[in-house]
């Protein structure tokens, strides 16, 4: 780092990480012995794996910027990533995802719109399952219960724009980290029951769902959200029209009394507040269907480019993606700290994770965790396992998960698209050691 900078090294990787990349590792990608001990310095200590490290790469410690993640804790709920508050939007940090199951206290939060008011009797609210069936149903959530057999899952539930923060360059929408997924153990009937039920007609193709919440203009005609699940999903056993979220009552925030879970696909599927099923014979035009709403390119677009979406593939199965939910980025540890123990969660939307693998050397080795078995279909998985370090100084934790068709988890955010859909990169926690 030739002459004196403006602005200290981690500020610069803040406001401009391209020309602080270039400051540390020279126009040609090539890390220099003077700028690998200005980057240490940065860092707050030596790297000793830097001969492994990727050219052009940000240290972790860096690119995350100085301040952490802004914070808000709603009621009910744990410290959350604030994304916002009109519509409420809050991310868990991945240490909050450190339990097999969920809590509702560890739950993200995605609001489109202004939660409606909470009933007074839960037992009388009302769904109307109507459009291409036999027979129109109204049930209240008292009948959905006696009718209907009961089943419970553990289930995955991740917003469609989980990860969306990783695309470069930057896309419109909240700019997820990994956190905007949860595994509760959800009690309810199973959609197809009650679609039986009704009586599907040979045109049935789509499911849409709708909910009480309010747009956020205040217009009571403008719906909220209304996206359709096609008719195969809707059928699989593990649909289901949610009644209770870990043995209780849902929380009004995650869409009491009643709500969808169409699990392993886009959160959005998974209306809150549900007051309609509307059965249709054709692709379903509600807001958050069409377009680049919930699609992504098949043949990949140039980054940054504008495109209608219009020759996009609506998204089914998420991807695979993992977390480390034991040990925080920028986590310290004590000077002579030899190993450490590293346990997260990995899921695949309609596949089962099949390895997930750690480095501490930049992605030069990589040691494979122990992956438990889902708990039952569309369960995140557990791993475990432990890292060992040469020495003390910088080290980065990368983690990726492989899903059952040997997917894994890619370098850098890949098919990018103008809502940010589908980033799923390797992650990286920054540690210090000593
Ligand atoms: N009625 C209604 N349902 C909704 C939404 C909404 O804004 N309104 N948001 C959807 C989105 S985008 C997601 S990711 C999930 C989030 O569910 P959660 O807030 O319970 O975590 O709910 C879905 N269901
Ligand atoms: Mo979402």
């Amino acid at each position: 780092m030739a002459g004196k900078p403006e602005r200290g090294l981690d500020e610069l990787y803040r406001d401009d990480p391209e020309r602080a990349d270039a400051v540390v590792f020279g126009r040609r990608g090539a890390l220099k012995g003077a700028s690998l001990a200005a980057m240490g310095a940065a860092v707050g200590a030596a790297i000793p794996f830097a001969d492994r490290m990727p050219s052009g790469l940000v240290p972790a410690a860096l690119a995350q910027g100085a301040q952490g993640p802004k914070m808000f804790t709603f009621e009910g709920k744990e410290a959350m990533i604030d994304l916002g508050q009109r519509p409420l939007v809050l991310e868990a940090p991945e240490t909050l995802l450190d339990d097999e199951v969920t809590p509702a206290s560890k739950f993200f939060i995605r609001n489109n719109g202004t939660p409606p008011e909470p009933p007074s009797d839960p037992k009388a609210w009302r769904i109307r399952i109507d459009g291409e069936v036999n027979t129109p149903l109204e049930l209240t959530v008292g009948e959905l219960e006696t009718r209907f057999p009961l089943v419970t899952y553990q289930l995955q539930m991740e917003c469609g724009g989980n990860g969306r923060g990783f695309f470069v360059p930057e896309t419109r929408g909240n700019q997820w980290g990994n956190g905007a997924i949860s595994n509760g153990s959800w009690t309810g009937v199973r959609l197809a029951d009650v679609l039986r039920a009704a009586g599907l007609k040979e045109s049935a193709k789509h499911v849409a769902g709708y909910g009480a919440d309010i747009h956020l203009s205040g217009d009571p005609n403008r719906v909220v959200i209304s996206r359709a699940t096609p008719i195969e999903k809707c059928l699989e056993p593990h649909t289901l029209i949610a009644l209770r979220l870990n043995g209780e009552p849902i929380p009004h925030i995650h869409g009491a009394p009643v709500r969808t879970i169409v699990p392993g696909w886009p959160g959005s599927l998974s209306q809150k507040w549900l007051t309609r099923l509307w059965v249709r014979d054709r692709e379903h035009d509600g807001p958050g269907m069409g377009g680049t709403s919930y699609r992504v390119p098949v043949t990949p677009i140039v980054p940054g480019s504008r495109d209608d979406g219009r020759t996009f593939r609506d998204i089914h199965s998420m991807w695979v993606r993992s977390v480390l939910t034991n040990v925080a980025n920028g986590a310290r540890f004590p000077a002579g700290t030899r190993e450490i123990p590293v346990r997260g969660a990995a899921w695949a939307g309609e596949e089962t994770v099949s390895a997930v693998h750690v480095s501490v050397d930049f992605g030069a080795t990589w040691t494979a965790m122990e992956v438990k078995p889902p708990a039952n279909k569309y369960a995140w998985q557990r791993w475990s396992g432990k890292v060992t370090l040469p020495s003390d100084g910088y080290f980065e934790i990368w983690y990726r998960a492989t899903d059952s068709r040997g997917r894994m988890q890619p370098h850098a955010a890949a098919n990018w698209n103008p809502q940010g859909y589908g980033a799923n990169p390797i992650s990286r926690a920054a540690i210090l050691v000593g």
